[in-house]
């Protein structure tokens, strides 16, 4: 019987996988996935590529989730909406790796299938990307168990998707260094954690192409595996088409989707043209910035021409990171953009389902250099909040008075200092309200900050 932490982590990963071998190979994607991603991203071992995406979404408007003295009466509705603002001291950090530097920006998967998130996240200055398993709301607080899956350069991102089929989970890496790396899982699940057992591979098709920031595995033809979406700091915006075998590199084919990218700040998949296909997202902070979606042409023969592009508000402004959600429940997606150069958040409120027409407003904030967005819950009042996470340090979130496009958003700080990425917001305590994963490349780097607001 297993008696330490990464003993039972592997035990629990074991077990996990045997089941999805020999029973039901994919229902963990399906289990974790809410219908609305399902629809924009068809079933695959790499459909729940966008965890973040699809907590926050589900996150908003479901308030007996968040608050759940809210059925009881609108009485108690009332003290929900009067609880005092929280104050920075009042959200704890806590630190899940410190052991090295450059962490750079967290992507979420159940790996284990054990219904908790577990984490990739790329070293920048170490050169390597590793994996964590979340040990649970009661270890959640310590150090998680981890392990190295391999050498990455200076990487930017690290993303798990099961690439090759075999039921352990991979991970794929984008790096400065101008490769995009697998990172091959063992398929023996007992030897997950065991850093030897991991292999690393280059993928041909992507390298020497431009410096990558970002991909996103999905299934985007209907064809074998799944394939990978990539942008950079470069004017490529690419797909990778999964070959029969994943396993061969070397077969994978590049397919332009636009010249139009540059250094890419946020990227996502998501419907916006009103076909039910996932269109491509961006926050482009140089060459060519500003926010603009790309249509996904597909399906069929359509899906290899380039993507028609779309500006979202004044183009020419560097964007960050990128975040959509009915903010107002009007049922037609908003996009929220923190800005790099202005102090301001752009929150562009969709007004028809063409992706084409939105009206702007520019949330003022103290400062340049803002970067990392989600959107959830954060006050249990059953209205969406918004979390701006600051390159330069610090994070803030921020509750509306009723009317999400306008500028009446209230600001309340939750930490100061370091070099934040992009944030996160998942329940990691297990308390009922949303914490605040991120990373801090010259801090406590794996950080979550535990938010005050208990139910
Ligand atoms: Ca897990
Ligand atoms: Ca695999
Ligand atoms: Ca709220
Ligand atoms: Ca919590």
């Amino acid at each position: 019987m297993p008696t330490d932490v990464p003993q039972l982590m592997a035990s629990a990963l074991a077990d996990a996988q045997k089941v999805r071998r020999d029973v039901i190979p994919v229902m963990h994607s399906h289990r974790i996935l809410e219908p609305r991603k399902l629809v924009q991203s068809p079933p695959g071992p790499c459909s729940q590529s966008l965890p973040p995406q699809i907590r926050r979404r589900r996150s908003i408007p479901s308030v007996e989730f968040h608050c759940p003295l809210l059925p009881l009466a609108p009485f108690v509705l009332t003290l929900c909406v009067l609880l005092p603002a929280a104050n920075a001291q009042d959200w704890q950090k806590h630190s899940i790796d410190n052991r090295g530097r450059g962490a750079d920006g967290v992507r979420l998967l159940d790996v284990n299938a054990d219904g908790l998130f577990d984490i990739a996240c790329g070293w920048e200055e170490a050169g390597e990307t590793r994996a964590y398993l979340n040990p649970g709301p009661a270890l959640v607080r310590t150090p998680w168990p981890s392990v190295t899956v391999g050498k990455s350069g200076p990487v930017e991102d690290a993303v798990f998707c099961d690439l090759d089929g075999d039921g352990a989970f991979d991970v794929i890496s984008a790096s400065e260094d101008q490769r995009i790396r697998v990172h091959w899982a063992p398929a023996d699940a007992s030897r997950w954690l065991d850093a030897t057992s991991w292999t690393t591979e280059i993928l041909p098709a992507a390298t020497g192409l431009q410096n990558w920031m970002f991909t996103i595995p999905t299934q985007l033809d209907g064809h074998h595996g799944p394939d990978l979406v990539a942008a950079g700091k470069g004017p490529e915006v690419v797909w990778f088409e999964a070959p029969a075998d994943p396993r061969n590199l070397a077969a994978w084919k590049r397919h332009l989707i636009s010249s139009r990218g540059g250094w890419t700040m946020g990227m996502m998949l998501t419907e916006l043209s009103g076909d039910d296909l996932p269109d491509l997202l961006l926050g482009i902070r140089r060459t060519n910035p500003g926010v603009r979606w790309f249509r996904n042409p597909g399906p069929g023969a359509d899906l290899y021409l380039p993507w028609p592009e779309t500006g979202v508000g004044v183009q020419g402004q560097a964007a960050g990171f990128v975040e959509v959600a009915d903010l107002d429940g009007d049922g037609l997606t908003d996009v929220v953009v923190p800005m790099m150069e202005q102090r301001t958040l752009q929150i562009f409120r969709g007004l028809d389902r063409t992706g084409r027409r939105w009206q702007t407003t520019n949330l003022p904030l103290p400062t340049e250099r803002n970067k990392g967005i989600a959107i959830g819950d954060i006050n249990l009042d059953g209205q969406a909040d918004l979390i701006v996470a600051h390159e330069l340090g610090g994070a803030a979130w921020f509750s509306h008075s009723g009317n999400p496009h306008s500028t009446e958003w209230m600001r309340h700080p939750i930490g100061s200092g370091g070099k934040l990425d992009d944030v996160t917001l998942l329940d990691l305590d297990a308390d009922g309200d949303l914490d605040v994963l991120t990373t801090d490349e010259r801090g406590q780097q794996v950080i979550w900050f535990e938010n005050p607001h208990q139910p």
